[in-house]
């Protein structure tokens, strides 16, 4: 199991981190997705077939690109 933590600037709003602990969680091989409105950041634990650049993909398909 891996972690990894992302700053995610365009979390504005719990509707927010809502769509993106929807979408994430929905991706193969991630086994929870904690997305913090006040942080603008979210952590993910996953293992595989989930990548760190299959959840960077993800988050910037559905608009929540995470900050480089
Ligand atoms: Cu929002």
């Amino acid at each position: 199991m891996s972690t990894v933590s992302f700053e995610v600037p365009g979390i504005s709003c719990g509707h927010c981190t809502h769509t993106i602990q929807t979408e994430v969680g929905e991706l193969e091989g991630v086994k929870s997705v904690q997305a913090s409105q006040s942080e603008r950041r979210v952590t993910v634990e996953f293992e595989p077939p989930a990548t760190e650049e299959s959840i960077v993909g993800l988050l910037t398909e559905i608009n929540y690109p995470p900050a480089q």
